[in-house]
């Protein structure tokens, strides 16, 4: 009974969208092959050295006898036993470099997104065919399926860590330093990752999305992206985006297409297209958006937006105007 809870608990973290063991990413699928392997083994390890520990312990005691057989028949089992365990750990070993070395295997990928990791979001940069920016995004990477998407890794500041345990391993960025890593998603869906190095106090809330889908809608999206801020279409966003403008939030976000054009924050451009803000802190909608502006600092102590102070008009303003961000 209680075992079967223990087992429900432990089985019920196997799968989801942020799982090393339900991997719709080629080669997060070998990683998990690899996992399963090394338990199996160590596994009936285990179960052989308890049945003899228990075997030992059950035998009844003879007195000592001395006879050649018997110091014969020893050596050799000590033998064999030391023969078996040296083969298991190369074996193991083998397989989990084999495993490694594919793992980024990639080289040709069709999309390039360099990553910047830093205290505490995620920036994504879509390349162009030229290897020149094309946008800029945050906390939020569209990805299309069956289709090798090198990504790029930097930090402005500490060590941090990118894994999106559903399709791939994870690999530190390092400040100064690229390392590169190769994902491919086999089937659509809307995956997690997470920043897997602590690296400060939000740590924890450093996550972002991951959103594979099939080629037309992933142009789509990217068609979107590319192009420049919506206008805003009601008088009250409209009064919202020169309350922007004027106040210090130019100074730290872009909106492409306007005068805002700072880059010490997340690109604004399209905000309310994505599915979570604060770096998947709280669900995008109108709500949340107000009450990140009215007071990041209690949302997510320590981040790196200050509060700027704004009367509730203004407040009204500035989330109708950010909501029109699609
Ligand atoms: C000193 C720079 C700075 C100023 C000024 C600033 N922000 Fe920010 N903003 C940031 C940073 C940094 C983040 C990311 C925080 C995090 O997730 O850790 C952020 C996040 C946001 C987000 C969430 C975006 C996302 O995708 O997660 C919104 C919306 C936002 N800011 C709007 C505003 C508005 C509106 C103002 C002006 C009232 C403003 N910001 C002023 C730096 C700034
Ligand atoms: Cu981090």
């Amino acid at each position: 009974m209680l075992l079967g809870f223990f087992l429900i608990v432990l089985l019920s973290g196997c799968s989801g969208n942020q799982s090393a063991l339900d991997t719709p990413g080629h080669s997060a699928d070998a990683l998990k092959d690899l996992i399963i392997l090394i338990v199996a083994v160590c596994t009936v390890v285990w179960l052989l050295v308890v049945g003899f520990l228990l075997w030992a312990l059950a035998r009844k005691r003879e007195a000592p006898r001395r006879d050649n057989d018997a110091e014969r028949r020893m050596r050799l089992s000590v033998r064999v036993a030391v023969a078996v365990t040296a083969l298991t750990v190369a074996g193991l070993t083998v397989a989990s470099f084999t495993t490694t070395r594919n793992l980024n295997s990639g080289n040709d990928a069709s999309l390039v997104v360099r990553v910047k990791a830093q205290q505490w979001w995620w920036q994504f940069i879509y390349q162009d065919a030229n290897q020149q920016p094309a946008f800029l995004t945050a906390n939020e990477l569209h990805i299309p399926v069956n289709q090798d998407v090198r990504l790029e890794l930097e930090s402005l500041d500490v060590i941090h860590s990118l894994w999106i345990p559903s399709l791939a391993g994870k690999l530190d960025m390092i400040p100064g330093r690229k390392n590169t890593i190769t994902i491919r998603a086999t089937r659509p869906g809307v995956y997690r990752g997470q920043c897997a190095e602590f690296c400060g106090l939000q740590h924890s809330h450093m996550a972002f999305v991951v959103v594979a889908e099939e080629e037309p809608s992933y142009r789509l999206w990217y068609t979107a992206q590319a192009a420049p801020a919506a206008e805003p279409t009601v008088a009250e966003a409209a009064a919202g985006k020169t309350v922007f403008m004027s106040k210090p939030c130019a100074a730290c976000h872009t909106i492409r297409g306007t005068s805002a054009s700072g880059t010490s924050g997340p690109d604004l451009t399209h905000v309310a297209s994505r599915r979570t803000i604060g770096a998947g802190l709280l669900e995008t909608t109108r709500g949340t958006l107000a009450a990140w502006i009215a007071d990041p600092q209690t949302l997510k102590p320590g981040n790196n937006m200050p509060l700027v102070p704004l009367t509730s008009n203004e407040l009204r303003q500035v989330s109708a105007y950010m909501e029109e961000l699609k």
